[in-house]
């Protein structure tokens, strides 16, 4: 009974550890962003950063003057996407959590 338990449970863990590492192929990472003045900044940073190829997902928000990025780590990296901020007229920094 106790094998059966521990059979279970080791089949259990395997599937978690297979379903993190799907989830593990996106990288998610908060970004500061400078120079924005208005709304219409948000969009163009947005667009910036959605040009990187790699790049899923990119949220700006001009309140807070930070930028989320959905990304997949094996086509780019954080790097590159501050890089694609900067050159577009506004300095990216990674904010470490
Ligand atoms: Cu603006």
């Amino acid at each position: 009974m106790n094998q059966l338990k521990l059979l279970i449970s080791m089949v259990f863990i395997s599937m978690l550890i297979l379903s993190t590492n799907a989830l593990a192929t996106n990288q998610v990472v908060k970004l500061s962003i400078e120079n924005m003045t208005c709304k219409m900044c948000d969009i163009t940073v947005r667009k910036a950063i959605e040009k990187v190829d790699g790049v899923t997902e990119a949220t700006v928000d001009y309140e807070t003057k930070t930028a989320q990025v959905t990304f997949n780590p094996e086509k780019t990296t954080a790097m590159k996407i501050e890089e694609a901020s900067t050159m577009a007229g506004y300095p990216a920094k990674l904010i470490k959590e």
